[in-house]
């Protein structure tokens, strides 16, 4: 979308660098590699490119834990190429948003190293949350609280004259220190960084665990809340506080001093959407995607309550909703809806792949019908399930390896995306890839797919050129709901109509037009449509 506002609609793309392209051969994604491919994504048909972290970090956690804000890590490139990455990008009118971990740093990060190496009292441990321990001989973490990837969020350093010392508090992996956003220096180094990123000329920033930064004062044990369900909870004393509201204002304060139109949007995992509203007030961010959609199964009556309930809540705070069905961190949904819904957004099961596949279209179309802005993650374009068989050798996730066997399954959906039909893996690069892929990537690939009727890419891209050619697919702030059979949704946006077959049988709706896209089958006859099971439709009433 070229147009003012661009972001209210937008269908932003996410690429997982590491996995998307490889330009050098050593088996990781670069950002020469995206480059290379921008013109790819242009004829897809998106607005936006969201690049998952590329800075220098030891790759703990993929990236997630930056040793240097300013730096490109050696793998992915250097600064020369974001600045061509960014150039080629905005020469295609496509806009780059870059992804911002304010949360946490890397454990090689200057500061921390210093905090860890100038022993107690260095004024560099206020930044983090450094604690003494409890117990007699402070062998016990100072509070309650477990990590997001499994056990206790705080870590035992070694002194400088080799005595156990304090803890510090990592909501993530050991290697990701907690920053101590009481401290002033953490918020002038995060409005510098913004402003070295926005002189670079990105277009925006997604900010990681943005609901994270601010810590309930006196750090409180958790007690009885139950801390490991992310959604529809109740508010924990490390998520959600009401104190990083502040944080957004000032931000938003430098990014409206630079021109264009950039934004932020906010991974911000909160109980409710009403709560997921507070991000995106008119002084704040301008987008915080919508988990609770994610999160919802191919289930006509359940989307309907969810759609709605996002709806009605941002539309007094004036934001674009948005819409999410995969990123980097869950089970894609191709594999989601190829299995049982309960199981949740980690899964280690194929399920029935061809029924994962049907539903997994006909809920992109669906989800590319309401109004507000898209995500689409890498891959997902091309109908890509989640790689259930990898071996405990090849995986990297620390999640997986630090969780209790239910969690962590992350690795699956990072697997390199195939282009080519055959050759050197599948044409990511010339030097195999950094987590196998399945042999039937081949047939996935974009070259299979490309010019091919009936594809999940052509699906994709003639979705997006429709988007693209009738502004009103993704604009406007509500749903007119249509009278639809059971398992069936069915809702008018001006000139269009979207109806999605979520039950398992074909369905008879009126045949209300033209049909401008389908996911799957559709006949029409007069006035009638038999609509096929787990198929979504759009009809031009014009
Ligand atoms: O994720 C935040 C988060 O809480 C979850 O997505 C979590 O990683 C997942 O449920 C664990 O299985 C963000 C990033 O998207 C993720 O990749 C990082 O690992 C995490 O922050 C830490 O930076």
């Amino acid at each position: 979308a070229a147009h003012r506002d661009w972001w209210r609609d937008a269908v932003i793309y996410q690429v997982y660098p590491r996995s998307f392209a490889d330009s050098n051969g050593d088996g990781m994604g670069d950002l020469e590699g995206v480059r290379t491919r921008l013109p790819y994504l242009r004829d897809l048909g998106v607005d936006a490119v969201w690049l998952s972290p590329f800075y220098a970090s030891p790759q703990a956690d993929a990236g997630y834990d930056v040793a240097d804000y300013r730096a490109v890590d050696p793998m992915f490139g250097n600064l020369l190429d974001a600045d061509a990455l960014i150039r080629d990008a905005h020469e295609l009118y496509l806009r780059i948003i870059v992804d911002l971990v304010p949360n946490h740093s890397s454990d090689q990060h200057e500061w921390f190293k210093r905090a860890v190496t100038e022993g107690p009292g260095s004024p560099l441990r206020d930044r983090y949350h450094f604690r003494p321990g409890k117990g007699e001989n402070g062998e016990l973490p100072p509070n309650d609280w477990e990590s997001i990837f499994g056990g206790p969020a705080w870590t035992r350093i070694t002194e400088p004259d080799g005595t156990p010392g304090e803890w510090y508090l990592h909501l993530f992996a050991p290697e990701q220190p907690d920053f101590n956003w009481e401290h002033p220096a953490v918020g002038d180094e995060f409005r510098s960084v913004l402003r070295f990123w926005l002189d670079m000329g990105v277009d925006g920033f997604r900010i990681d665990v943005a609901h994270g930064l601010v810590k309930a004062a006196g750090l409180p044990d958790l007690g009885s809340h139950d801390q490991l369900k992310l959604l529809g909870n109740d508010v924990m004393p490390f998520f959600d506080q009401d104190g990083v509201h502040a944080i957004y204002r000032e931000w938003r304060l430098v990014l409206d001093e630079y021109a264009g139109e950039r934004i932020f949007v906010a991974e911000a995992w909160t109980p409710t959407v009403e709560r997921t509203a507070n991000y995106v007030r008119p002084d704040e961010l301008h987008q915080a995607f919508n988990f609770q959609y994610l999160a919802t199964y191919w289930d006509a009556a359940e989307l309907k309550v969810v759609i709605d309930r996002t709806l009605d809540a941002m539309r007094p705070v004036g934001a674009p909703a948005t819409w999410v069905l995969s990123n980097h961190d869950v089970t894609r949904h191709a594999t989601r809806f190829a299995n049982d819904p309960g199981l949740g957004t980690q899964i280690r099961l194929a399920g029935d792949r061809a029924l994962g596949l049907r539903r997994a279209r006909a809920a992109t179309l669906l989800m590319l019908a309401l109004p507000g802005s898209a995500y689409v993650y890498q891959g997902e374009e091309l109908g890509l399930p989640d790689v259930v068989d990898l071996s405990d050798e090849v995986r990297q996730d620390p999640a997986y390896f630090r969780g209790e066997g239910q969690d962590g399954f992350r690795d699956g959906c990072r697997v390199p995306i195939p282009w080519t039909r055959e050759g050197s893996s599948y044409g990511f690069g010339a030097g195999g890839s950094w987590l196998p892929q399945p042999v039937e990537w081949g047939e996935l690939s974009v070259e299979a797919q490309t010019g091919e009727s009936g594809s999940t890419l052509e699906l994709y891209r003639a979705a997006l050129a429709a988007r693209r050619e009738h502004p009103g697919l993704g604009a406007g702030d509500s749903v007119e709901w249509l009278r639809a059979p059971q398992g069936v949704l069915a809702f008018r946006r001006g000139e269009f109509v979207c109806v999605a077959n979520t039950s398992g049988e074909a369905v008879t709706i009126p045949a209300y037009g033209e049909i401008l896209v389908a996911s799957g089958d559709v006949t029409v006859a007069q006035d009638e449509a038999k609509l096929s099971a787990d198929t979504t439709v759009w009809w031009t009433t014009v």
